[in-house]
């Protein structure tokens, strides 16, 4: 199935290959793509290079989303390696680590507030922005969001309102870039045990009860995200724009079932 030959995708976020873009990235190759990737930090560059060439690409290149002068640099050293390119995954999140744990009022403040919208949402449009005159018609973007965006978790705290903003933000990307035949995607994911989940407080116990009342009864992997994410960078969801896309075994759908009576 050769449905991404041609296309030239940027994947941010892998921080190993538990990482959701790491399942998005092996969904875009075998699909056809051919893979860029970026890193945050200096640390998970070799990491990363070694995996980019599981993928066929030496591209890599290092961006922190919290500086614009690092965006930037980022598309200015891909440029001088693809002239255009296809679009790109957004696998980025972050907030505070204290913030993850207890009562929302409690823990809120106006630090973490700014941090967590900063990485987790402006950074969407900030890529966008500083990209547009390099993407192809038909490029489509694609993020990363989660159901507490739309639901209360406890836990999940301040995650929830910046993801809510990304939402709205792929919303208003798409509107924006659907002139240039660009399309802006969010996938909603079920919860997966990854490094950033992790340090959400009880991570294991939402795990297991959302394995306990889903409809279809097992976790969602990183290869289900990834399937949907090749899908979505493809021509073959040509008409989807400003969608967000639950994958989360049906979670979203269920107010209750046999197993909570
Ligand atoms: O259950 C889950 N794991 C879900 C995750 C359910 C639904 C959605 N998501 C979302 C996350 O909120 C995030 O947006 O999926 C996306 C990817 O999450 P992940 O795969 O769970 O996370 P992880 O493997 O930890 O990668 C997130 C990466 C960072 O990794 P580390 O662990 O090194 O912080 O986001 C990147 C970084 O690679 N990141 C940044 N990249 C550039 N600049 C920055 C930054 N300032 N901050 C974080």
């Amino acid at each position: 199935m050769n449905f991404l030959t041609g296309k030239r995708i940027l994947v941010t976020g892998i921080a190993n290959n538990h990482s959701i873009a790491y399942g998005i990235a092996q969904a875009l190759h075998r699909a056809g793509a051919e893979l860029a990737f970026s890193y945050q930090n200096k640390k998970n560059k070799l990491r990363l290079e070694k995996f980019a060439k599981n993928f066929n690409s030496n591209i890599v290149l290092p961006c922190d989303v919290t500086k614009d002068t690092s965006i930037k640099e980022l598309f200015n050293s891909l440029a001088k390696i693809w002239i255009k390119f296809d679009g790109f995954i957004h696998s980025i999140a972050y907030a505070p680590k204290k913030q993850f744990k207890g009562d929302f009022i409690n823990v809120i403040n106006r630090k973490s507030f700014t941090i967590a919208h900063d990485i987790s949402s402006y950074s969407f449009v900030a890529m966008a922005k500083a990209s547009r005159y390099m993407l192809n018609p038909k490029a489509s973007l694609v993020t990363l969001t989660y159901i507490g965006a739309e639901r209360a978790i406890f836990n999940y705290n301040v995650m929830g309102l910046a993801k809510a903003s990304l939402e709205a933000n792929t919303r208003y990307m798409a509107n924006a870039m659907g002139p240039q035949k660009i399309r802006v995607n969010a996938i909603s994911a079920g919860p997966i045990k990854t490094l950033a989940a992790l340090g959400i407080k009880n991570f294991k116990k939402i795990i297991s009860y959302y394995k306990s009342v889903i409809p279809m009864r097992r976790l969602i992997t990183i290869d289900d995200i990834g399937n949907t994410a090749a899908f979505l960078c493809s021509d073959l969801s040509s008409g989807i724009t400003g969608e967000i896309i639950h994958v989360d075994g049906g979670f979203n759908i269920v107010a209750m079932n046999e197993l909570n009576l």
